[in-house]
């Protein structure tokens, strides 16, 4: 009955209907059926790994379902959305955060488990995608949870690099890097979209024509490549919003065919456009460190040409004039890798949709916001002139003129202060000419954001202060915050019964400000008790990952001391092993009866070192010398354990947060703009040993003084102790053990002699010496704590309780309102 269109609908509703039922023996038809249709095995003999892809593509299929109607949801609203656009996204696995969100965990468990699969062993077979190096792409990760679950129109922009973080091994005790070929099994993930494609180009000339009276310039490209989008499909929790993650992969283009293929050289042809994909292959892993090569420009242009293009045309297919661009459109950059994007929207609004400058400027300087994650100057992106003069011709034009028009603004409100306004310049007329592009950035964007109270203030008075002198209300402060799905109720099962038990619902899961409800009950032995029994589970399951790794046998009664991140002096790694080498050293000369009154500790390190940077390299091999040495020392027993994990990344960070009694974040104080591990571990009641500064100061505030140990200078001191530092003198035990290392009491003398100069004779840049007393100081401390577990306990329940304030639903919520101006939708 009803017409064809109306039959058809039906038809198709009752498909539908019939497919993706969420009971058991559906999920376990579907899994079956990808088992044999998608990955063409057997349904009676498939391994866990068969079992992982199978059980991926199910789950996707369920995402794809919200993915579409919301999709369509937002065309149809036409609300205004967020695009954040990062060079990085260190998403990691996918399976169990996506059964987690869509509230079908337990479904997939027992449909795999009836089938003679165990969902705790599947999930294990993923790879971690890992596209980012650190804090700053795992931030990104957690923003695209929070927008997801908070039911925000947002769409995340970034690359598809071929090959991610690279994998950290280790070869007697040094780093080794190997690629990480993570898309080679498939990637059950994505979703290739071969019509989504645009055309990037570099390179050539810019010519200029008269046409009607009007100036038109045309930049001649000679290099092109194609941009193909593939969707990663990102459900919120308990929502039906489920975003989309977009990241281009770069293509031989089909254009230029003819000139290059009438040379005769076929083959050398067809090899040159291949190259054409080395742009999206490889993710840059110097995280901080500014390299300035010409393969990080091109990657840069690609991901924000592409980006910028489609926003552009998905803009246009609802509008025909501009002048409700900035109503629909937010761009964040997330810090200022894609700054480039700024020059490139003028290019588009001006050269190809033939707007006026002075009409695509004010658009332009409505949609962009910048976030800054870094504190030193020198991190801060530069790039050659001449090499944008070559590869972005019509894009430097674009940038002079820029900032022509900005200089000007600038001499009317401060005169000629050549000074000011050389410092100002985007341009850095200094010996070798560069672009800023942080200047750039903020010249463009309409807010700007640190990342901490404490970060954002330092821009403001120190790395900005000239552009804070002129726009004081572009600056604001979003304090970062991570997903307490993925980081606590996801990765531990243990603690969200208890929490969930004591706080009478489960709504802190969206809600992380019901954490403080755990305040009454801290002294409560009962929940005490159900606290440390879910914390020894935890450590358990983590004993036995490090016997599997290393064979060493290591006491879940000691404490679990962790440092994990990534390796760089600024975050004193260095710090942590003098003290360890000073507590063995201890050990070593105390009676048997003494060394009953030792806490026994495990002090476990992770992280990778950036491959040329040698003195990161070299603490890594400190760390696993050392260990090796005081591993084997029958003196010292389990009173002391040193550990390093191999290939810290995601995945690892799950198993061993929940499972931290302690854990350090003692970067030199103004060093970190934020920092946000602390806030994951805090949140599974790991006591944070902390130095001063980013949001460590914020944690402390909320989770008071008498639950934290903190240590070390002053942010107001730094400047003096740093200028000092040539004449401050170490205290003994920090010669003692530097001593021991260079009289090459651990081997590897020559090796290690290096390391000890960054430190020691002088340039103790980072200030090691100088916090040396107080943080063994915070150390004994903590010793003297541990061992009142009744106290312990309720430091640690007071951690969780007071981590409300550090949920990436928080900062996002910030973002919206204070940012890009944008509401929740939900589509029921
Ligand atoms: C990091 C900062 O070093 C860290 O303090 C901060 O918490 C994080 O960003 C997120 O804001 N920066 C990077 C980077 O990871 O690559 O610059």
């Amino acid at each position: 009955i009803g017409d064809p269109e109306t039959q058809r609908r039906r038809r198709l509703l009752w498909l539908m209907d019939q497919y993706l039922k969420n009971d058991v023996p559906s999920i376990q038809k579907s899994i079956v059926d990808h088992v044999e249709y998608t990955i063409a095995r057997s349904r009676f003999k498939f391994d866990d790994f068969e079992a992982y892809k199978a059980t991926a593509a199910s789950v996707r299929d369920r995402l794809l379902e919200s993915w579409n109607d919301n999709q369509q949801f937002y065309r149809d609203s036409d609300s205004k959305r967020v695009y954040y656009l990062s060079m990085e996204f260190l998403m990691g696995r996918s399976l169990l955060n996506s059964v987690f969100n869509l509230g079908i965990k337990g479904e997939y468990a027992q449909a795999l488990s009836e089938l003679g699969y165990d969902l705790e062993v599947v999930v294990e077979q993923e790879r971690d995608a890992a596209l980012g190096n650190g804090g700053l792409g795992r931030l990104a990760a957690c923003f695209m949870d929070s927008l997801a679950t908070m039911n925000y129109s947002a769409w995340g922009y970034g690359l598809r690099y071929q090959y991610g973080m690279f994998r950290q091994q280790l070869q007697d005790g040094y780093q080794h890097e190997q690629p990480d070929y993570w898309l080679n099994f498939g990637n059950p993930w994505e979703i290739e979209r071969v019509h989504v494609t645009y055309p990037v180009k570099f390179y050539g000339k810019v010519d200029e024509d008269w046409v009607d009276g009007r100036k038109l310039i045309k930049w001649i490209p000679d290099e092109e490549v194609e941009a193909v989008a593939y969707d990663n499909p990102i459900p919120g929790y308990k929502t039906s919003n489920t975003i989309n993650l977009r990241l281009w992969a770069a293509k031989p283009s089909g254009e230029f065919d003819l000139q290059s293929f009438n040379t005769g050289d076929y083959v050398n042809a067809i090899l040159s456009k291949q190259r054409a994909e080395t742009i999206s292959s490889v993710l840059y892993p110097d995280d901080r460190t500014y390299q300035g090569k010409e393969l990080r420009l091109k990657q840069q242009y690609f991901f924000v040409s592409a980006t910028l293009q489609d926003i552009i045309r998905r803009f246009k297919d609802h509008h025909s004039s501009f002048d409700d661009f900035p109503e629909k459109v937010a761009i964040q950059l997330n810090d200022t890798h894609p700054t480039i994007g700024v020059p490139e929207m003028m290019r588009l609004l001006v050269d190809v949709e033939s707007l006026e400058w002075g009409k695509a400027w004010a658009i332009t300087t409505r949609v962009f916001s910048v976030t800054i994650h870094s504190v030193l100057p020198e991190m801060l992106e530069k790039w050659p002139i001449e090499l944008l003069q070559t590869l972005l011709p019509r894009h430097i034009q674009i940038i002079y003129k820029i900032n022509t028009i900005f200089l000007e603004e600038v001499k009317s409100k401060f005169g000629n202060d050549y000074d000011r306004l050389a410092r100002m310049s985007i341009v850095d007329e200094g010996e070798k000419k560069v672009i800023k592009m942080a200047s750039l950035a903020l010249v463009a964007s309409h807010t700007i954001n640190g990342v901490a109270c404490t970060h954002t203030e330092f821009l403001k008075e120190s790395v900005f202060k000239d552009f804070y002198d002129l726009w004081p209300h572009k600056f604001q402060n979003k304090t970062n915050g991570v997903t307490q799905r993925r980081w606590l109720a996801f990765c531990n099962p243990g603690l969200r019964e208890v929490l969930t038990k004591w706080l009478g619902t489960e709504s802190w899961i969206t809600n992380l400000e019901l954490l403080t409800g755990l305040r009454q009950h801290a002294d409560d032995p009962s929940l005490q008790k159900e606290w440390n029994l879910v914390r020894r589970h935890n450590k358990a399951r983590l004993a036995l990952y490090i016997e599997g790794i290393s064979g060493v046998k290591v006491s879940i009664d000691a404490m679990f001391d962790v440092q994990v991140k990534r390796i760089h002096e600024y975050k004193r790694q260095l710090l942590n092993v003098l003290s360890i080498i000073h507590r063995y050293d201890c050990i070593k000369n105390m009676t048997p009866e003494e060394r009953k009154n030792v806490v026994p500790r495990v002090c476990i390190i992770g992280g990778k070192a950036a491959p040329g940077y040698e003195i990161a390299k070299k603490i890594i091999k400190l760390v696993t010398t050392i260990g090796e040495r005081i591993n084997n020392d029958s003196d010292v027993g389990n009173l002391l354990k040193v550990i390093f994990i191999p290939d810290y990344n995601v995945s690892l960070a799950e198993l061993v947060i929940p499972a931290s009694d302690l854990s350090q974040h003692i970067s030199t104080v103004g060093n970190e703009a934020s920092g946000t591990s602390n806030m994951k571990f805090a949140m599974n009641g790991c006591l944070l040993l902390a130095a001063r500064g980013g949001s460590n100061d914020e944690i402390q505030q909320e989770i008071g003084d008498e639950n934290i140990f903190v240590f070390g200078a002053k942010a107001e001191e730094l400047g003096r102790l740093r200028a000092e530092r040539r004449k401050f003198n170490p205290p003994r035990d920090f010669h003692r053990v530097i001593g021991m290392i260079r009289s090459g009491e651990f081997g590897h003398k020559e090796y290690f002699q290096e390391l000890c100069n960054t430190v020691d004779g002088g340039d103790d840049f980072y200030l090691v010496g100088n916090d040396f007393a107080s943080y063994l100081e915070a150390q004994a401390k903590v010793d003297k704590t541990y061992v009142d577990r009744v106290r312990w306990t309720k430091m640690s329940i007071m951690s969780t309780a007071g981590s409300g304030n550090f949920s990436s639903d928080r900062t996002t919520r910030e973002y919206a309102e204070e940012i890009w101006g944008i509401q929740p939708v939900e589509r029921f």
